[in-house]
């Protein structure tokens, strides 16, 4: 920080805030994590002053030996741990990545179907009117079944009537494990490619504790910096199942990205997936992966034995789904108050939500965050009894501020894993 303070102390201070913010909060949205140091020096590296539209050894500006061997790397270690022929490291976050994949694959008017907002699916999963997934092409949405799961019976029906040519399984705000091999057997039921969204789960696939969907999915996209703990980025997998119905899918994939939807890609970030990628390659991070959903499992039996309603009734994965109805609490005055008392989660849609998404009926909590922290299944039972406490109003937020700081001060942000 020592030139950014002379050059600019407005911004310098405002970082110095937030980063103040996050080592004194509880981080319990669960698309959020901390990047490692390492992570953050490569993002930071004078990587970000190279142009290098194209692909390695087929750019279209000169200076690209080092470059070059930054982006081969990162695209070999992805390949090598998702297990997958091809992957492209260069879309800029998860919806450009999701829109050159439907670019490429689908002409307008062609289906798509994803699961809807307020079933735990993405706005690019085809939300109606306002995202492009929704609006260039012709979007019908599948929904989860009255208890909150998908029914894959009802889906293949569904995928039957309506011939999709591209089927989503994909989520963000899903407590389940997702079935890609029924997904996958629905989508070639009508010839669909199957897009497998693992944007929330990449690291708990890569740690082993959440099937991989690569043997059944055509196309897999995944963010770099939910559970997989590396910078704000996306890559796009290509498998085997993909070359084999369509030979040429790895470059139109790659010419959708470049120079169908992006210009040239930021390398630092690249270079910072490949330092993620090394990361989340050790048996380190395989018990990160195993902690996390153990945390989350604890959070949720604590918010439950204490009369949270939870969608589907808990959790496989990294993240919960409370519906606060009985509790006569909206969803975002809870997560307002919560932040009060430095405990920060989103409020969020529960399935059927008879409120809007800006005023939803409930609140969304992760545990990847917090497990970067290495806190444990005690910390997870603390945490939800603050919660409730806020929840129930108890304690007042600043009684239980005084609690979570106790717990940041313990358990400090990582800089290295
Ligand atoms: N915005 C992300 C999330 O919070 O789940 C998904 O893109």
């Amino acid at each position: 920080m020592k030139y950014i303070t002379q050059t600019d102390r407005a911004i310098a201070k405002l970082i110095s805030a937030e980063r103040r913010r996050q080592e004194q909060t509880l981080m319990l949205i669960p698309s959020e994590n901390y990047a490692s140091q390492a992570v953050e020096e490569a993002v930071g590296s004078p990587l970000g002053n190279k142009y290098a539209e194209g692909y390695p050894q087929k750019r279209y500006y000169q200076g690209q030996t080092f470059v070059d061997q930054v982006e081969q790397l990162a695209i070999e270690r992805a390949k090598k741990l998702f297990g997958v022929p091809h992957v492209n490291v260069q879309p800029y976050s998860g919806s450009p990545a999701n829109a050159a994949v439907y670019f490429n694959l689908l002409n307008s008017g062609d289906v798509v179907m994803g699961l809807t907002l307020s079933s735990g699916g993405h706005l690019t999963h085809g939300h109606p009117k306002i995202t492009f997934s929704g609006k260039f092409f012709t979007s019908i949405q599948y929904e989860v079944g009255k208890d909150g799961v998908i029914d894959y019976d009802q889906l293949a029906k569904f995928v039957k009537k309506h011939k999709p040519k591209i089927l989503v399984a994909g989520t963000t705000a899903y407590p389940r494990v997702l079935n890609f091999k029924r997904f996958g057997e629905i989508a070639g039921s009508v010839g669909a490619y199957l897009l497998a969204d693992i944007s929330h789960i990449a690291g708990l696939i890569i740690a082993g504790v959440h099937p991989s969907p690569t043997a059944f999915a055509h196309v897999v996209m995944t963010t770099t910096h939910k559970t997989l703990r590396g910078p704000r980025g996306a890559m796009i997998l290509v498998t085997s199942r993909g070359l084999k119905k369509d030979k040429d899918l790895a470059s139109k994939i790659d010419k959708a990205v470049f120079p169908g939807l992006q210009g040239g890609p930021h390398i630092n970030t690249i270079a910072g997936i490949a330092v993620a990628l090394t990361e989340a390659s050790t048996a380190r991070f395989k018990k990160y992966g195993q902690q996390i959903v153990k945390n989350a499992k604890a959070l949720a039996q604590t918010l439950m034995i204490n009369g949270v309603n939870l969608t589907t009734g808990g959790t496989d994965n990294h993240l919960m789904v409370a519906d606060l109805r009985s509790l006569n609490i909206k969803g975002k005055d809870a997560a307002i108050l919560l932040e009060k008392a430095g405990i920060v989660l989103n409020y969020n849609t529960v399935p059927f939500d008879p409120n809007p998404p800006f005023n939803p009926s409930g609140i969304r909590l992760g545990t990847p965050a917090v497990t970067s922290r290495g806190m444990k299944e005690k910390e997870m039972k603390k945490i939800g009894e603050l919660i409730v406490t806020i929840l129930k109003k108890k304690l007042t937020a600043a009684e239980v501020l005084k609690e979570v700081r106790q717990l940041c001060r313990r358990f400090h942000i990582p800089k290295a894993y």
